[in-house]
């Protein structure tokens, strides 16, 4: 029988009252309460329980927390939609047992999901999902989910963790560098759970700013909240018209991913923001350590720590792992393709606030635009350029890209890679550092292709050489 609840690179997500309903939300969550109350330290044990701004956002919430009361958890309910690396913040800084999100992240407005934080601040790794999941299908055949409550009741106490988390960024970023730059920056939270935050910053830090999209709209206006170069249009036109505005931060539905748009309204793709900032930290951080990426993302950073004598950490994709190394201090910063970005000292987990505020630093502290930043990694290191092409499946699409995945024979014949990493999806390594990715998407019902070549046109030609193979395999 095919498992409904599951948990993909991030969390459990499902179309609103199909398979995302109050059964399946019950379900998951007393499971997440067992799970939890198995280590908690505090006691009563203690989780956050926040919500994006989609719909039922905060009825789900609400429902959620009511259940782990009955399991006599302690919640802390977010008093509105919140980022998630806002929440787990809050877990790391309180000692909480951890954390549960009601997001779907980037997914259309018909999605919405459960992320679950344990007590360490990161995303939930495989090996806690597994048995959360395992728990919660079993759950769903259960007549009466409430009939194990405990005696003594939880309490839910509504909670802001807005201030703190923002006056933490203080020991972060460089704010008295960025005042003496005046400069002025639009800000695009998607009408995402960032709402609100990159905007208090800059009138907190005296920033000159202008806000789109700041209010709640469940339907994200039409849209998935994806900081992409499509869904950033807005901000890009906006950029363009006015020149006094020197760059563009956006974030995702749960602000854990980041946007970036530079000065002349150009989509800065997320690969090259890691490059240089990167690059950034290495140089202005006092840190020791190396950095990490997923398997997906540019290997223009592999070039920059070979410069500072650094290593690179390769993960699967998901953030999850990349909070992991940050944990055990072995990289001073991660990040991923997808616009997923960390340093040490901050939270385990992407978040696309700081992403927003590091390039922000960057400008200001070495006048250059993000463009010009890129164009001296690549003095510095050589020219690569990263795409990504998302290819929609049906059944007999994926039928098709499942075997050119599992069966690999095709992609040697054409490519004659020098090698094959089959870690997440196929990797072929080929010739002077390109290289090819196929996967399929643990959040979408995509297949993704990567590629990074030397130049613009090699990275097509391989993008377009792999479709092509797809459609007449
Ligand atoms: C995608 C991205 C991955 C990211 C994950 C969660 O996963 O590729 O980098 O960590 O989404 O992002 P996949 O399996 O669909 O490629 V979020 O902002 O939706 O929590
Ligand atoms: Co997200």
């Amino acid at each position: 029988m095919e498992k409904i609840i599951k948990f993909g690179t991030s969390g459990f997500r499902g179309i609103i009252a199909d398979s995302f309903n109050f059964k399946t939300l019950d379900s998951t969550i007393h499971a997440i309460a067992d799970y939890v109350k198995a280590y908690a330290k505090n006691s009563p044990p203690m989780l956050m329980v926040g919500y994006d701004p989609r719909f039922m956002g905060e009825v789900f919430a609400k429902r959620a927390a009511e259940v782990l009361n009955t399991h006599g958890i302690d919640v802390l309910l977010t008093d509105r939609d919140t980022p998630t690396p806002v929440i787990s913040f809050y877990v790391i800084k309180h000692g909480l047992d951890g954390a549960v999100n009601i997001t779907a992240s980037h997914n259309p407005p018909t999605y919405t999901g459960i992320k679950f934080t344990p007590s360490w601040g990161g995303p939930a790794m495989p090996e806690e999902t597994k048995e959360i999941e395992s728990l919660a299908n079993q759950y769903l055949d259960e007549a009466s989910l409430f009939k194990q409550a405990e005696e003594k009741q939880g309490k839910t106490e509504i909670t802001d963790p807005m201030p703190e988390y923002i006056d933490d960024l203080n020991d972060r970023i460089d704010f008295k560098a960025i005042a003496k730059a005046n400069l002025k920056v639009a800000i695009d939270p998607l009408y995402g759970a960032g709402r609100g935050y990159l905007k208090s910053i800059c009138e907190i830090h005296g920033i000159k700013h202008v806000c789109l999209h700041e209010s709640r709209d469940p339907y994200f206006g039409g849209a998935a909240p994806d900081p992409n170069e499509i869904n950033l249009s807005e901000l890009r036109e906006l950029m363009a018209k006015d020149e006094t505005i020197s760059i563009g931060m956006a974030t995702d539905g749960d602000a854990d991913r980041f946007g970036i748009v530079d000065r002349k309204g150009r989509f800065i793709i997320p690969d090259y923001v890691l490059a240089v900032l990167s690059e950034y930290v290495l140089t202005t951080r006092d840190f020791d350590g190396g950095l990490g990426r997923s398997i997906a993302t540019t290997h223009l950073m592999d070039r920059i720590a070979r410069q500072h004598k650094r290593e690179v950490y390769e993960t699967p994709v998901g953030f999850k792992y990349i909070g992991k190394l940050l944990t055990e201090g072995k990289i001073v910063f991660g990040g991923e393709e997808s616009g997923g970005l960390s340093i040490i000292g901050h939270v385990p987990e992407k978040d696309g606030i700081i992403a927003g505020l590091l390039v922000l630093e960057a400008v200001a502290r070495t006048n250059k635009s993000v463009g010009f930043l890129l164009e001296d990694i690549y003095k510095m290191v050589g020219t690569l350029y990263a795409d990504r092409r998302d290819v929609n499946l049906d059944g007999q699409s994926l039928a098709r890209a499942n075997e050119l995945m599992n069966s690999p024979s095709k992609l040697i014949d054409r490519f004659k890679p020098l090698s094959l990493d089959k870690t997440d999806g196929v990797k072929l390594m080929l010739e002077g550092g390109s290289w090819i990715l196929l996967r399929l998407s643990g959040t979408e019902q995509v297949m993704r292709i990567y590629a990074e070549g030397r130049q613009h046109a090699e990275t097509e030609q391989y993008i377009s050489m792999v479709l092509g193979m797809l459609e007449h395999a």
